[in-house]
């Protein structure tokens, strides 16, 4: 199994992108795409040039299919996408589940680079990983995802010849994994059927997520999830003490009964709680 995860890794790591064949059982997919056919149906067209007029969108897909935690929580992707983006942050965060449906005559999307989201530096790090799950067979006739190999490794080219994008065919079960930081884009679609999929993505876990975890999740909706998907969500500090609720975890907000005073309690990496204890300690000795 692991030696598995190691080889998706380095693949992921040295073109920007792979795939993981046959990850779920079809019949999962299948699955959730029934529990989204009707949502699929009621939500309007995007609108502007980046989203694209002939696609549609919707997200919080963890409260549209109780299914989609299966996806969200797959133990190997986790994997994968730890080894991309753990040296960077303590723990990965979700940030964003959304649906994506792109119709007949639908344009290719604009190339690019989702990290570009953020206006950090780029190049030394690595800010989110993307996980495509098709529902429909992806193939460059109809939309398939276009991704620029090696494309990670130069963040100053900003486009690349469309003739150099690869569109991976994948199957319903299988997953596209990519780097924020590889150049891609949805493809265009010149079939007669929507091409459907479901991107679930996680970024460093000290970052603003693209979709508001807390809002589209509130406490009422999260305290049913378990807690690694509640942690997952957003529900836990990012040592050192970032995104607390009074100085607390914020899975305290998940609980039956929330105390009116709550004392805020350190929560720090052993390196951090160390050399803060050492210069309390010094400080008292400077006092006797
Ligand atoms: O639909 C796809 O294949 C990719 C979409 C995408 O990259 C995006 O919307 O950021
Ligand atoms: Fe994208």
């Amino acid at each position: 199994m692991s030696s598995a995860v190691d080889r998706h890794a380095a693949t992921l790591a040295r073109d920007g992108w792979c795939v993981f064949g046959r990850a779920v059982e079809p019949r999962l997919i299948a699955g959730i795409e029934a529990d989204l056919n009707p949502r699929f149906a009621a939500t309007p067209l995007c609108q502007g040039a980046f989203y694209g007029e002939r696609t549609k969108r919707f997200g919080s897909l963890l409260t549209r299919s109780p299914m989609i935690e299966r996806l969200a929580m797959h133990p190997m992707v986790l994997d994968i996408v730890e080894q991309m983006l753990l040296p960077w942050c303590e723990r990965i965060a979700l940030n964003l589940t959304q649906a994506i449906e792109i119709h007949p005559n639908a344009l290719p999307q604009l190339p690019h680079r989702d990290q570009d989201m953020w206006q950090g530096p780029k190049g030394g790090l690595e800010y989110l990983v993307n996980v495509m799950w098709p529902l429909t067979t992806f193939t460059r006739e109809n939309g398939g995802t276009r991704l620029w190999t090696g494309s990670q490794f130069d963040q100053n080219v900003p486009a690349l010849p469309e003739d150099e994008a690869v569109v991976p065919v994948v199957v319903p079960g299988d997953v596209l994994i990519f780097l924020g930081s590889t150049l891609h884009g949805g493809g265009g679609n010149a079939s007669a059927a929507p091409r459907r999929g479901i991107v679930i993505s996680y970024c460093l876990g000290w970052l603003k997520p693209f979709e508001l975890q807390w809002l589209v999740y509130p406490p009422q909706v999260a305290r049913h999830f378990s807690p690694e998907l509640a942690a997952l969500v957003g529900y836990v500090q990012h040592r050192p003490n970032l995104g607390n609720v009074e100085g607390q975890c914020p899975s305290i907000l998940l609980g039956d009964h929330v105390p009116d005073h709550l004392a805020a309690v350190d929560a720090l990496r052993p390196d951090q709680a160390e050399a803060a204890a050492m210069f309390v300690r010094s400080q008292m000795g400077e006092l006797s």
